[in-house]
C-alpha cells in the first residue's frame, strides 16, 4: 500500500491530523524509565488520538545501543495502521544514500522519511524510487535559521523566487510516483500558505506548534487541502513530557486529545 493512502486511511479512521513526536530525551526521562517503556506507555496511552508517530533519529542516537535498540522496537511496537516517519533528514551520494533508505525502510521498517534535498536529485533517487514508502522534503522549516539559506531570493528559471519556493518546485517535479511531501515549519505560516497556493495537493508536514511556538488556527488555514492526509501537525515536547510525574501517560493522553480537539475545531 502507498504511504499516502495509509495515512489517508488512517486520518479517516481516527478523525485527527495529529502527528505525535516520540522525541524521548534521556534527561527528561521519568526516574529510572528506559527509552523503550517511556515509549510503550506513551503509544499505549495516546494511539487513539494521532494520525502517526515521527521519530527523531537524534534523541535514540544519543542514547548509544539502548537508544539504537529501543528505535527498531518502537516502530514495531506501534499498531499496525499507524504510519511511522523517521525523522533523520538523510540524504547524500548516491550509493551511500541507498543505504541510508535500506537502513530506514528495510532494517528498521519505516513507512516514511524526512530528507534534505541540499545535494539535490540523485541524493534523494534512492527515496523517491521506493513507492511503497513516503518521502517529506524538507523545504521551510521551523527553525530561527532557516532564513538563512532557504528564504534567499535567487533568479534562477527566470523569475525572482526564494530558495524554498524552488524546492517545493523539484518537489513536485519529482513526484511522478505520489510519494513526496514537503515538511512546512508551523513557525511560518505565510511561507506555508504560499506554497499551499502554488501546490494545492502536496502533503504537508508541519512541526513547529507547542514548544516552538506555531499558532495552530493559522497553521490549519493556511495549510489545509481536501486529502484528508494532506496536512498533518506534528507535537513532540508538548504531548510526551506533558508531565514527568508517575502520571506522565494520561498527561500525555490529555496533551494529545486536547490538541486533536483543538486542530479539529480549525479544521
Ligand atoms: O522544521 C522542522 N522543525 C522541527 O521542529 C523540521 C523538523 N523535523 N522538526 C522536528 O520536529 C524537530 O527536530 C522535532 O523532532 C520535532 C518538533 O518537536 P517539538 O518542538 O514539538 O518538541
Amino acid at each position: 500500500m502507498r504511504f499516502f493512502d495509509k495515512l489517508d486511511d488512517r486520518v479517516r479512521a481516527c478523525n485527527s491530523i495529529l502527528c505525535i513526536g516520540l522525541d524521548p530525551d534521556s534527561s527528561k526521562l521519568p526516574q529510572g524509565l528506559g527509552i523503550m517503556e517511556f515509549n510503550r506507555k506513551i503509544i499505549n496511552a495516546t494511539s487513539e488520538f494521532c494520525c502517526a508517530y515521527k521519530l527523531n533519529f537524534a534523541f535514540y542516537e544519543a542514547a548509544g545501543a539502548e537508544g539504537l535498540n529501543a528505535l527498531k522496537e518502537t516502530v514495531k511496537m506501534i499498531p499496525g495502521g499507524i504510519p511511522v516517519i523517521a525523522d533523520a533528514k538523510r540524504a547524500d551520494i548516491g550509493n551511500t544514500s541507498r543505504a541510508y533508505a535500506s537502513a530506514i525502510f528495510d532494517y528498521l521498517g519505516f513507512d516514511a522519511a524526512t530528507v534534505n534535498p541540499y545535494m539535490g536529485f540523485d541524493s534523494l533517487q534512492p527515496f523517491i524510487e521506493r513507492d511503497d514508502r513516503g518521502i517529506f522534503i524538507l523545504c521551510r522549516t521551523s527553525n530561527p535559521g532557516a532564513a538563512d539559506f532557504q528564504d534567499l531570493f535567487t533568479s534562477y528559471s527566470g523569475s525572482r523566487r526564494a530558495i524554498f519556493e524552488l524546492v517545493a518546485g523539484k518537489a513536485d517535479e519529482w513526484n511522478s510516483r505520489g510519494n513526496i511531501g514537503l515538511v512546512m515549519g508551523a513557525t511560518h505560516t505565510d511561507e506555508l500558505s504560499l506554497i499551499r497556493k502554488e501546490l494545492p495537493e502536496m502533503p504537508f508536514l508541519v512541526p513547529g506548534v507547542g514548544a516552538q511556538g506555531g499558532e495552530l488556527a493559522a497553521v490549519v488555514e493556511s495549510g489545509k487541502t481536501f486529502n484528508p492526509g494532506g496536512l498533518i501537525i506534528n507535537s513532540s515536547r508538548q504531548i510526551i513530557f506533558a508531565s514527568s510525574g508517575p502520571y506522565f501517560s494520561s498527561a500525555a493522553a490529555e496533551a494529545a486529545r486536547s490538541l486533536r480537539d483543538g486542530i479539529n475545531s480549525c479544521r
